[in-house]
């Protein structure tokens, strides 16, 4: 007998209207309880609620959605109540009396919706992204991903290994022949078809990318203007700017959104060998650290000295002689030239490092199921023997199933749904 969990589903109280969401066997008990009486399904109530003395403890609306078409695929229920501290927790406390219910952990909704097969896993890891989402291109990456755009990509590519499977098996069964000679062209063609595309798939960006936002380094010797261009960019104040050499001597990072494409900025300690105090020399080691981990640096010091692939900045450019011969940007913190066009250009950079928002992106997880599938058929064709090569396409199809988390293990899912919050 399952329990039947209730939480608040919308943000931290107070708030205009909380929403108390039940699911789970217990819920038309726990309606009946509560208000009354059972309303008519998928319609908007309003009612009164008591608890177990007759008192009354709000009015709301009340929505009920018997299972097993819902969101969690059980008895679902939402009392849409006034978001005020006192009164989400007088109906949570009211809830929690009645037998059978308690309160939900986190992400346990969703873990049921996966559990009754509503969505799968590549449909409820979205669902998180979308949930943490904070930039626009990561909101429509993850909201492709919950909508069951992999998911539909994954099912596509398990129909065409079954469509294969059957050939290699007609051979087996019909043919009795013990040698691929009698498979048909086309299994061939549309194997490496598969292969190909499985190897595009993986060679993309990585869906971690969007999560992590593309790191922007700010590189170059003491007093080049690297915390000025950083906190110009990030139209805000955030690192010390001075004229004394060494200002900087701690890694500063910032997250931030520019037209919708997520990056981490970050500014680094001067480098010089020479004159750098104890702390400096540490701040110089981190800097170096920073450029190493870099997807673009902007280099500020004297031309050509630059780490391998660092985009030439020739700051400073309303003072004299501060020029480079072929910079690729000009700048200036001070009076603001040059700073919308360097950004501008990050922001199209950015865009061809991180995954496509509509393609399927795969995360960790996805990518190594994938690879175990692009494994298991690449070189498929150096066998003869049909019995190995219906082996190596089952192994293929195992690999898809864990893509989509048909065997996924109770600490994966553990892992997966605590990082939703309580009431998702
Ligand atoms: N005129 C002018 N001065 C600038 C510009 N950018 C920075 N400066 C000045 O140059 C000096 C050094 O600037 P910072 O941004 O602190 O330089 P930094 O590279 O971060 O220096 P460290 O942190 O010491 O490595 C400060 O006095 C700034 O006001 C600019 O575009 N124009
Ligand atoms: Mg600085």
């Amino acid at each position: 007998m399952t329990d039947t969990i209730f939480a608040l589903s919308s943000g931290a109280p107070p708030a205009a209207i909380g929403v108390v969401r039940i699911s789970g066997p217990g819920v038309r008990q726990a309606i009946e309880q509560l208000a009354g009486s059972i309303p008519e399904p998928r319609r908007a109530s309003l009612r009164t609620l008591n608890d177990s003395e007759g008192r009354e403890l709000d009015r709301g609306l009340l929505l009920w959605f018997p299972g097993p078409r819902t969101a969690t695929g059980e008895d679902l229920a939402e009392f849409h109540c006034h978001g005020g501290r006192a009164v989400v927790s007088a109906i949570e406390n009211a809830l929690a009396t009645i037998e059978g219910l308690r309160r939900a952990e986190p992400g346990e909704f969703t873990r049921r919706a996966f559990a009754n097969g509503v969505i799968d896993l590549a449909e409820a890891e979205g669902l998180g992204d979308l949930l943490a989402a904070e930039t626009e291109l990561q909101r429509r990456a993850a909201q492709a991903a919950a909508g069951g755009a992999l998911s539909r990509r994954i099912e596509g590519w398990r129909g065409r290994l079954l469509n294969l499977s059957a050939l290699v098996e007609a051979v087996l069964d019909f043919d009795d022949e013990d040698d691929v000679g009698g498979l048909p062209e086309m299994f061939h063609v549309e194997l490496s078809a598969l292969a190909e595309e499985w190897r595009e798939v993986l060679e993309a960006p990585r869906s971690e990318r969007l999560r992590d936002g593309v790191r922007v380094v700010f590189a170059g010797p003491p007093n080049s203007g690297k915390s000025s261009l950083f906190n110009a960019i990030l139209d805000e104040g955030a690192a010390i700017v001075s004229e004394e050499a060494g200002t900087t001597r701690d890694v500063i990072e910032r997250p931030v959104g520019i037209s919708g494409v997520p990056f981490v900025l970050v500014d680094t300690a001067g480098l010089r060998e020479d004159g750098a105090g104890e702390i400096e020399k540490i701040g110089i080691g981190k800097a170096r650290g920073e450029i190493e981990k870099a997807d673009i640096v902007l280099w500020l010091g004297l031309e050509g000295q630059g780490p391998a692939g660092s985009w030439e900045i020739a700051s400073r450019c309303d003072l004299e002689g501060q020029g480079k011969s072929s910079p690729d940007h000009v700048v200036s913190a001070v009076t603001g030239a040059g700073v919308a066009e360097l950004t501008g250009a990050l922001v199209t950079e950015a865009r061809s490092l991180l995954p496509k928002p509509d393609a399927a992106a795969l995360n960790r997880r996805q990518h190594a199921a994938l690879e175990e599938a692009h494994s298991a058929v690449s070189g498929i064709e150096e066998h003869s023997d049909p019995l190995l090569i219906g082996e190596r396409l089952r192994l293929a199809r195992v690999a898809l199933d864990r893509l989509q988390g048909r065997h996924s293990t109770e600490d994966m899912l553990d892992a997966l749904f605590g990082r939703f919050c309580i009431g998702k």
